[in-house]
């Protein structure tokens, strides 16, 4: 029975190194190691034989089984090492080849604004606050010195977040309260941010920002603020740039001013872009009321202060040239292409 065991372990090895790939190996593990195997079959024949003979026989077979076991985990692994080289030789690529390029990011025109004007704006000594979007019915309007019911409510059309208490703030005004609430004067701050409103059309927009800027001190006047608007002015527009003030209203400065500079195209001859009047509105401002240094804790009669406010939207489409406020928001990578 030993001879017939090394005749078959010499065929069943000549079988597994005959094997060339994975699938006939696997299929020679089924033929010579599966249940209908002869290697399985000898294992159960074992109970036939006299019992003295049945241990050396279990061995042998079992040895055999080992055997081709061996023999086929190294071929397994000859032939996975041959494929593998195999595979990594046909995928070589050509490393000189130019790599696809990578589509280049740029800036927002809002974004790049922001940026130099508070850049501008921190050169003249003011820190930057931001306010929450959501606000107070109080803050946004009541401290301001819009009392309830008064017309001055309907200038800014609000989206109510709960009705009468909550809304999406109007303005950054409402920065001032804040500041007011946080710092002991003197402080110069500036408030850049997003504001909304119902309100929709080529230059008028739900979402858009604004910048307010604040200086609360002892002493401070119109003078003030006019000096400090024109300086701003020249820095972004240039010194030849002329400005003006003309009255106007606003609840919350008294009293309260808008301020025109000279056309940015035809630099005061009158275009199409200044409607012929050789002047373009710019923004709001005026010296605080003291009703609301009062309602942010400040006492009145010892400081004073001047506040201005104006829409980034504005600013950016008249330095950019651009005619139509949506297109600032559409996102449109040909549009904003143009910014890098
Ligand atoms: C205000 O919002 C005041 N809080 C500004 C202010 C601050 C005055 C401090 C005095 C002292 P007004 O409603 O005018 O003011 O808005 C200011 C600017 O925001 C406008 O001049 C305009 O440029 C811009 N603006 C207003 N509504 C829109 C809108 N729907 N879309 C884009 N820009 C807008």
């Amino acid at each position: 029975m030993l001879d017939d065991l090394e005749k078959l372990k010499a065929g069943f090895l000549s079988r597994i190194s005959s094997a060339d790939s994975l699938p006939q190996l696997e299929q020679a593990r089924v033929e010579l190691l599966g249940k209908k195997s002869e290697i399985i079959g000898l294992l159960k024949g074992l109970g036939k034989l006299a019992p003295q003979d049945r241990p050396m026989a279990g061995k042998a077979i079992n040895n055999l089984r080992v055997a081709v076991e061996t023999a086929l985990e190294q071929k397994i692994s000859t032939i996975s090492r041959r494929e593998m080289v195999e595979r990594l030789e046909k995928e070589t690529f050509d490393i000189t080849l130019p790599g696809r390029k990578a589509g280049e990011g740029g800036f927002h025109p809002i974004g790049l604004v922001m940026e130099e004007l508070i850049d501008i704006f921190a050169g003249l000594g003011y820190m930057v606050e931001e306010g929450p979007e959501i606000e107070t019915d109080e803050r946004n309007f009541k401290m301001l010195n819009f009392p309830d019911d008064h017309p001055a409510r309907d200038m800014q059309d609000t989206f109510w977040v709960q009705n009468g208490a909550r809304l999406l703030r109007t303005h950054t005004s409402p920065v001032q309260v804040h500041a007011m609430e946080k710092y002991k004067p003197p402080f110069a701050v500036i408030a850049p941010g997003r504001v909304f409103r119902c309100d929709s059309d080529v230059t008028h927009s739900p979402v858009f920002h604004q910048l307010e800027g604040f200086h609360v001190d002892k002493g401070i006047n119109f003078g003030h603020l006019k000096g400090s608007l024109e300086l701003f002015i020249h820095r972004l527009y240039g010194v030849d740039t002329k400005v003006r003030f003309r009255p106007s209203f606003f609840p919350f400065t008294e009293p309260s001013a808008e301020m025109d500079i000279s056309c940015v195209m035809c630099g005061g001859k009158g275009c199409r872009l200044c409607k012929g009047t050789g002047w373009m509105e710019i923004l709001g401002a005026g010296m605080i009321d003291p009703n609301v240094l009062s309602a942010g804790g400040i006492d009145p009669e010892e400081w004073t202060g001047f506040a201005f406010g104006f829409g980034i939207e504005r600013i950016a489409m008249l330095k950019y040239g651009i005619d139509d406020i949506r297109l600032l928001f559409e996102n449109d990578p040909r549009f904003l292409g143009q910014f890098r």
